[in-house]
């Protein structure tokens, strides 16, 4: 696992080094772009990157595009924390040990930063640094862009916000876990099949992996939440008790929720060693999940 995390680290170094290189090309006195590299640069794991990485190692993808498209997923779940900590949200004040953007700058600047990386996440995939045909980075926008909206991020986040102190059956807290975060996943690996020209199967049996990779990721997200040490989350814990959201944990409980996660990772793990000694970095992704206190 220490080694799994030197690898981690690296490959947020070199998602960082990317972002830092695109902001450079931008404009200095743009007076969006302190609170967007604040919003980016706060000492996220970069996990989502790690997914896109691991997931080309098993294909062979060029190291420059996976760590393009990582960063470009990277922009996205930036945007979708800054918003997610606004009053309108989730109300939060504090992310990754430090002040959320809304606080450090004000509302409106958080809201209009957030927008920003939003669409600097499309800027990104139909750039030159991707070293792919125009017909591809067409079909990864769009994929992204049906990650990012009304059936993925969005529409998960209006039903985590609307399920808020009412009872919630299992069913419907895994549907809502499945676009709020697993979505996103699911384009990490998604996109990997598309750079690959894989057939519409393969891509969706890929899709399906990253969206399960992303439940078994909130899922352990709640747990942590739930028995969590707020020195080392960077945020206060057991907060999803005290606004009520609709959680496995809160409705199972701790050790039913264990026991779910677990399933999950066993039948990932399954589907991931179909693809051979290629996938160990993706195995090794998934079992870090689950050990991960932050
Ligand atoms: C307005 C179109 C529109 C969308 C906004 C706010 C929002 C949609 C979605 C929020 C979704 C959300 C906050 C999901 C939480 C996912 C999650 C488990 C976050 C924690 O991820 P980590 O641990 O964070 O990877 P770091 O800090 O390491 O990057």
């Amino acid at each position: 696992m220490l080694k799994f995390s030197k690898r981690l680290n690296s490959i947020a170094k070199s998602t960082d080094s990317y972002l830092k290189r695109n902001f450079s090309k931008q404009n200095y006195h743009n007076k969006l772009i302190k609170p967007m590299k604040y919003g980016l640069f706060s000492g996220g794991k970069r996990f989502r990157s790690a997914i896109v990485v691991n997931t080309g190692k098993i294909f062979g993808i060029e190291y420059r595009n996976l760590i393009a498209i990582g960063a470009a997923v990277e922009c996205i779940h930036s945007y979708s924390l800054m918003h997610d900590d606004l009053p309108a949200m989730d109300n939060d004040d504090l992310r990754r040990g430090k002040l959320s953007t809304h606080k450090k700058f004000n509302e409106f600047t958080a809201i209009l930063a957030g927008n920003s990386l939003l669409t600097l996440a499309f800027e990104i995939l139909s750039s030159k640094d991707l070293n792919l045909s125009e017909n591809i980075k067409i079909k990864l926008i769009h994929a992204l862009s049906n990650c990012s909206g009304y059936s993925g991020l969005a529409g998960g986040q209006y039903f985590d916000l609307t399920f808020e102190n009412k009872k919630i059956s299992k069913k419907n807290i895994i549907q809502m876990q499945r676009k709020k975060t697993g979505k996103l996943f699911g384009f990490c690996c998604e996109s990997i099949g598309i750079v690959s020209k894989k057939n519409f199967r393969s891509i969706s049996f890929l899709k399906e992996i990253g969206m399960e990779i992303g439940l078994l990721f909130q899922i352990v997200d709640d747990l942590i939440d739930y028995k969590g040490d707020s020195s080392v989350v960077g945020k206060p814990t057991k907060s999803d008790k005290k606004k009520g959201k609709a959680t496995l944990v809160n409705l199972l409980g701790y050790d039913l929720t264990l026991d779910f996660a677990n399933e999950i990772k066993k039948k990932l793990d399954y589907k991931i060693k179909k693809y051979g000694s290629k996938a160990d970095g993706l195995l090794e992704s998934v079992e870090f999940i689950l050990n991960r206190k932050f």
